[in-house]
């Protein structure tokens, strides 16, 4: 293509057209079927990364890669068409070859002939919206030409340089308005989401009367208020502050209208519930503590919620588990799967299939509308979100993470994090110090502080020490300090109710959870 469309011009058209067949494609998507290419091909890229990366980003950073792999998604493919914008035959082509990339991406999460339309007319957007770029980029280098070559016998009104600049300005005008075109469109995929998906669980109530399973009350509201003004975790973890989870890029937004979950595998008779079945029945409420296994010492995935739920033994009572049912698996409408040896659950401990989060239906992130809580281990072996299927199956078959290098078993190890003080430095003189701890399912009994490299004190347990189911839950603990000047070390341990310490370590989270004592270097001057 002749100069004017060439080098600065025709990266901006192809970032432009670029930008507007990204926007046509969120839009779209969103619109036909709650799609997004742009998370269907990071999806690709979080499946076929090696264990060990994923691990490391998933795993650790938590919630915080996904906004980097989409932007970076975005940001690779405005480069692409930015460097082929000159040419519309290299455009034609990257443009298709992304719309291929695109389907295959949507057909491999399940949108079909929706999303191969979606990918379709995004690319066919793309390669129009170049080419009616490169159209008006011709026109002015054409005008231009002549203007020079065959000067005097053109038409003097292109000879005019207003006319040369608004040339330019239109030019230029169309490529940028592309940009903010896919930009707007992108922002208007997202209001749809939300605004569609909303009445999913809005509609959604929670039956009033429910069974407390638990022995222990929640701390009274004037407590809970107090502690968490001083920098104290809340025992209840608000749902909004709980820690988010998971491989999803795009949180599922399930619609309960279209969806059950199912028991199957090595039972006598497979069951399928609606999400109508599961509240009309006697539901009950426990205090679980969950905990990811990429926890650092003193990190904070870890929360506290009052699930709501049906419990898994009555589900599997019902559907009549087989002698050879040695692991339960349970399996996402995302195809992220988690599974647990029965055997865990022969001591009574809490394992539900939960619909209710702290007295409101499950949020979105939180596996709305139905996810698994088992108490006292972690997550990934365990809490899979947005349930479609419990499978009763062998040890052989193996959850999501374990080829990734994790562990197969994988109980909650005993912790305590130290949470006041707050910041690193403090005024001499009798002061709190407080955090949690957890020791998912005996409970935790004991929680014990040392300064610098003084004796360990007993600390004073909020919520009491209460043995039985609330052992599932954390608890927190408390202690006045006399703060001497100088730069003083802060440790905590805790002891479960069977007296068993909580481990030195240090150890990492790989593979099976970290271990050792929250450590807080505090200046005291
Ligand atoms: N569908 C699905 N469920 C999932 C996961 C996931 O990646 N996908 N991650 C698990 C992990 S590793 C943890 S620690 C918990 C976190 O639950 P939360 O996000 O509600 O805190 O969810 C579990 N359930
Ligand atoms: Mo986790």
């Amino acid at each position: 293509m002749a100069k004017h469309s060439g080098g600065t011009a025709g990266v901006v058209l192809g970032v432009g057209a670029t930008a507007a067949a990204l926007g046509v494609g969120e839009f779209t998507g969103m619109a036909l079927a709650d799609l997004s290419l742009v998370v269907a091909v990071g999806d690709v890229v979080v499946d076929v990364a090696p264990g060990s990366l994923v691990r490391r980003t998933i795993g650790l950073l938590g919630t915080a890669q996904k906004p980097i792999l989409l932007t970076g998604i975005v940001c690779i493919s405005l480069l692409l068409g930015g460097g082929v914008g000159a040419n519309k035959d290299r455009g034609r082509i990257v443009f298709g070859l992304a719309g291929i990339v695109g389907a295959v991406a949507a057909l491999r999460s399940g949108f079909g002939l929706r999303g191969v339309a979606t990918a379709a007319l995004a690319a066919t957007s793309g390669i129009y919206l170049l080419a009616v770029g490169h159209r008006k980029a011709c026109r002015l280098d054409d005008w231009m030409d002549q203007a020079t070559e065959e000067q005097p016998t053109l038409d003097p009104i292109l000879q005019d340089p207003r006319v040369k600049a608004a040339t330019r300005r239109g030019f230029l005008g169309y490529a940028s308005g592309l940009t903010m075109a896919g930009g707007a469109l992108v922002v208007g995929s997202r209001v749809l989401a939300g605004r569609t998906t909303e009445p999913y669980r809005s509609q959604v109530v929670l039956p009033t009367s429910r069974r407390t399973d638990g022995d222990r009350p929640a701390p009274t509201s004037t407590e809970a208020i107090e502690v968490y003004q001083n920098g104290l975790s809340p025992w209840i973890t608000p749902n909004d502050d709980f820690y988010r989870i998971d491989t999803a890029l795009m949180v599922p937004r399930v619609d309960p209208a279209d969806w059950t979950v199912r028991i199957d595998g090595l039972v006598d008779s497979p069951l399928e519930f609606t999400l109508q079945d599961l509240l009309a029945r006697d539901l009950t409420d426990a205090a679980v503590t969950l905990a990811c296994v990429s926890n650092e010492v003193g990190g904070d995935l870890v929360g506290n919620a009052v699930w709501t739920g049906v419990p898994l033994a009555e589900l599997l009572e019902e559907a009549g588990v087989q002698g050879g049912a040695e692991q339960i698996m349970g399996r996402s409408v995302d195809g992220f799967s988690a599974g647990f040896p029965r055997s865990e659950l022969n001591d009574g401990r809490t394992a539900m299939v939960a619909v209710g989060m702290n007295g409101e239906p499950l949020p979105f992130r939180h596996g709305f509308p139905a996810r698994l809580v088992v108490a006292g281990l972690y997550g990934y072996v365990s809490a899979v979100k947005w349930l479609e299927q419990i499978e009763l199956t062998t040890m052989s078959v193996d959850g999501y993470w374990i080829p990734r290098g994790w562990a197969k078993e994988a109980p909650i190890k005993i912790a305590s994090r130290i949470d006041v003080p707050t910041r690193s430095f403090t005024t001499p003189g009798r002061q709190a110090v407080a955090g949690v701890a957890w020791a998912p399912t005996n409970g935790v009994a004991e929680v014990e502080l040392a300064i610098d490299d003084g004796p360990w004190t007993k600390c004073r347990l909020k919520g009491g020490n209460a043995a039985g189911k609330a052992g599932e839950a954390w608890v927190q603990w408390s202690t006045v300090w006399d703060a001497i000047p100088g730069n003083r070390r802060l440790r905590v341990r805790a002891w479960d109710r069977n007296g068993i310490v909580q481990p030195v370590g240090p150890k990492y989270i790989a593979p099976d959870g970290a271990e050792g004592y929250h450590t807080r270097q505090v200046l005291v001057a």
